[in-house]
């Protein structure tokens, strides 16, 4: 199976360029759904140890069902199939780049929640426009043991989000542990609380904000994965979800540049326009770089060949 890694701000991506189960035809979203129901040993196996790591989140490319798209994709990590991932599209423009297939300019690529549209700026630096984005709800409160209520807003971006505006742990490489052990107890706090998203839809990332390091920068965060893995970019999905907060709030125009850090320091520069139905339609700019090109080995005698699971 060939793949292409890279990383995007820090976050990694692998794309699987050949190799990938087929899911046949159809909407994107019943063949992201079959990919989840009937391939997890698959995910799995790409990006876990030995070969991964629980951090790098998968692409399969697949033939889009619009004749303006470059392609499809299914984004997934070690647990699911995503909406939609931020990061993995900047580094699947750079990864088309490399190999030749697309040009600098403007390209469509096709996921499970719609099309996306990617401006490709040279031969790193790529601009998403992503799907339309929302607020639902605003200041919910949940109460965490031994850590006291948090409040905060859940709004959608491709993926869930709880974002919650002041960490009460400072956002730095060295409270990554304390960090990821907080969100993962926020989350089964809303679950516990019954706080959803659209159609009881599952709140599987958690955004934490606080001053970004940086003067030139507007805020840091700490975004929590599906799973206990925490995204090394500021997360497209997750500056999508905020811009939408930040739009709801007033507190950002529509054209305004607003500069989001990660908890190591990477940054997007983000903005939004008004989208169609209430909501934003956010514009991502970042890095991306690929760092391989490789065969993955599949041995029947290696008894670690589907991933070594959590
Ligand atoms: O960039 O949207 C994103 C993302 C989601 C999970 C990891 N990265």
């Amino acid at each position: 199976m060939r793949v292409i890694d890279s990383h995007t701000a820090g976050e990694p991506t692998r794309i699987v360029i050949e190799g990938g189960p087929d899911l046949g035809s159809g909407p994107l979203s019943e063949r992201a759904a079959r990919l989840e129901a009937e391939h997890m040993d698959f995910c799995a196996s790409v990006v876990l140890e030995p070969r991964g790591h629980d951090a790098i989140i998968g692409a399969l490319l697949v033939p889009p069902t619009r004749e303006d798209c470059v392609t499809g994709v299914i984004y997934f990590n070690n647990l699911q199939n995503l909406g939609m991932c931020g990061h993995a599209t900047i580094g699947l423009a750079v990864t088309l780049a490399h190999l030749g297939q697309i040009e600098p300019g403007r390209h469509k690529f096709e996921t499970p929640v719609g099309v996306v549209e990617v401006d490709l700026l040279d031969a790193n630096t790529v601009s998403v426009v992503n799907i339309e984005s929302y607020r639902l709800h605003k200041d919910v409160m949940v109460s965490v043991e031994g850590h006291g209520s948090f409040t905060g807003d859940v709004a959608y971006g491709g993926n869930w989000f709880f974002l919650v505006k002041n960490s009460p742990i400072d956002l730095v490489p060295g409270n990554i542990v304390a960090l990821a052990d907080l969100t993962q107890k926020i989350r089964k706090a809303l679950e516990d609380a019954g706080v959803t998203g659209t159609d009881g839809a599952w709140i599987d990332h958690i955004e934490l904000f606080g001053p970004p390091a940086d003067p030139a920068a507007d805020s840091r965060n700490f975004v929590l994965c599906p799973g206990s893995a925490y995204d090394r970019s500021p997360c497209g999905t997750g500056c999508s979800a905020k811009l939408a907060c930040l739009a709801a709030d007033g507190v950002l125009e529509p054209g305004r540049k607003w500069i989001q850090e990660s908890v190591i320091g990477s940054t997007y520069t983000i903005s939004y326009q008004p989208g169609e139905t209430g909501g934003v339609v956010p514009t991502i700019t970042g890095q991306a770089f690929v760092t391989s090109d490789a065969n993955l080995i599949f041995n029947p005698a290696d008894p670690y060949r589907l991933g070594i699971r959590p």
